[in-house]
């Protein structure tokens, strides 16, 4: 079988022991690469005054990791700007504040052309290829025109918006017709998928598309189909792979790290008030001003919870370069003082709000000391939060989840979160009621169904999903 090359835009380098960083993909992809051998190789995170030089390698056991420099110019065009400023608004339907300057697109290609120029000399005929993400989407298109002819395999992190958004882009074709130069496409959940398909329709190029129904390949295992596309002269498959954690490993953090300090004392502060917590890193697409406002009707709305409850939001500095990010990180800290102000005691603070980052094991405890987890996003391709909060919780006395239907994550965790609309706050704060007064036995029983799908469905599982398919191929089909 032949090695493994991943391409993303930023790569979970080991620390000096060889451990990957935390994190169920770093894991779970580092364990394939090291059973495979292979290459993961992407942005240094470093910058270059003048243009960069060549990628560093470094080797870990069978991995070799391979770490471009990036120019100041490149990182402003490719990352701040068109994956960052046009992208991810646009996916996660945001026309308003998609910036559309032809420059930061030039540099998208540019830094995309540079990344398979290195990539080139590295392929071995037998290698796959799998690229991660929207920063690489022409990535395959480029390797294609300098003769690669491996297999390439593109998971899409994020959701993947209805035609008529997509067409508001001014490239939308050549990002569309670039996707055709790989071999498999996952998409989050099967509504991104059949907004994929929509858009391939509307444009006049899914020369010929076997859906679900007609015939297709089964790769997946949330929507257990995917389809068989023949666009723009090529052959691929695209299909959903819901992304999981590594649920049996989260559970046993959370559960060991709630004697410890941070959170025993965290726990103490409380003084017996039920935790509502919300941990997203500061992203307009999370929906976190919505959340605040919904979480203050509640506290207008049920005047006796007032003093019984406290929310933590927890919510770390993210492209901070990029001015709607800035803009919004100033936008939060005043809405929370403005709250406080409104609502606390000198004895009650309502909302604890964190503007950095925690260590992840915190993060598991903190988690599973909440009665309600908040994961309202107006738009989110998964949403790993909402799946990490279920793993975290002690499955005697478990807390609710309160999630966004727009979350990915509301197709597998149906039946057990209680569900909101963020645009409604009446209906969120009552979502907030709901949960908090839940019974016990609905609570386990709500958990059980979701730790469940976790369980069954992890990351690995996902992994091996993915890789499978793209080694199988469109021969199947
Ligand atoms: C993209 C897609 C998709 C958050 N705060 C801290 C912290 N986190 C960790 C969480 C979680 C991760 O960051 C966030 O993952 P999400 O899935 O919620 O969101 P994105 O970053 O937007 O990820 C998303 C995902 O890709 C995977 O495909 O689900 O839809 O947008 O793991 O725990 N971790 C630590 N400290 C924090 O303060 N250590």
């Amino acid at each position: 079988m032949g090695r493994l090359i991943v391409v993303s835009n930023r790569v979970p380098v080991p620390d000096r022991n060889g451990n990957p960083p935390a994190g169920g993909l770093a894991v779970a992809v580092h364990a394939a690469l090291q059973s495979d051998g292979g290459i993961w190789m992407g942005w240094s995170g470093e910058t270059t005054e003048g243009e960069p030089g060549p990628p560093t390698v470094r080797q870990e056991g069978n991995i070799s990791y391979v770490l471009s420099d990036l120019s100041q110019t490149d990182v402003d065009e490719y990352y701040n700007g068109f994956a960052n400023r046009v992208l991810w608004p646009i996916f996660h339907l945001r026309l308003d504040l998609a910036e559309y300057a032809r420059r930061e697109m030039a540099g998208y290609f540019r830094v995309n052309r540079l990344f398979a120029e290195r990539l080139v000399p590295m392929i071995q005929p037998d290698d796959v290829i799998w690229v991660h993400d929207y920063h690489l989407i022409p990535l395959a298109d480029e390797l294609r025109k300098r003769g690669v002819t491996n297999r390439i395999g593109f998971f899409l992190h994020i959701p993947w918006p209805p035609a008529d958004i997509m067409f508001a882009m001014p490239i939308y074709d050549t990002i569309l017709r670039s996707l055709a130069s790989y071999d498999l496409i996952g998409f989050q959940t099967d509504y991104d998928l059949e907004n994929f398909i929509g858009c391939l329709r509307r444009e006049g190029c899914g020369d010929q598309i076997r859906g679900p129904d007609g015939g297709d390949i089964a790769v997946g295992n949330n929507t257990g189909a995917g389809s068989w596309i023949r666009a723009c002269g090529r052959d691929f498959a695209a299909a959903a792979f819901p992304i999981g954690i590594d649920t049996a490993r989260f559970a046993s953090l959370a559960a060991r790290v709630t004697a410890r300090g941070q959170v025993r004392d965290m726990r103490r502060s409380l003084e017996g008030r039920a935790l509502i917590i919300g941990v997203d890193r500061l992203d307009y697409s999370k929906g976190i001003a919505q959340r605040i406002d919904a979480y203050e009707r509640f506290l207008q709305n049920n005047p006796d919870d007032r003093e019984r409850v406290t929310m933590l939001q927890v919510a770390p500095k993210s492209r901070s370069d990029v001015p709607e990010y800035r803009a919004m990180q100033d936008a939060i800290a005043t809405q929370c003082g403005q709250v406080n102000g409104r609502h606390g005691t000198i004895n009650w603070v309502p909302i604890r709000y964190v503007n950095r980052s925690l260590s992840r094991a915190i993060l598991a405890g903190l988690y599973r000391e909440a009665r309600v987890g908040l994961v309202t996003p107006l738009r989110d391709g998964m949403n790993l939060v909402a799946k990490e909060f279920v793993a975290a919780q002690d499955p005697e006395d478990p807390g609710v989840l309160v999630l966004s239907r727009f979350a990915g994550a509301a197709r597998e965790l149906a039946g057990g979160a209680v569900f909101c609309n963020p645009y409604d706050t009446d209906q969120t704060a009552s979502a907030i009621a709901q949960a908090l007064s839940m019974p016990l036995a609905e609570r386990q029983e709500r958990w059980q169904r979701m730790m469940g799908r976790l369980l069954d469905y992890d990351i690995t599982h996902w992994c091996r999903d993915f890789m499978t398919a793209l080694r199988q191929g469109t021969d199947r089909a």
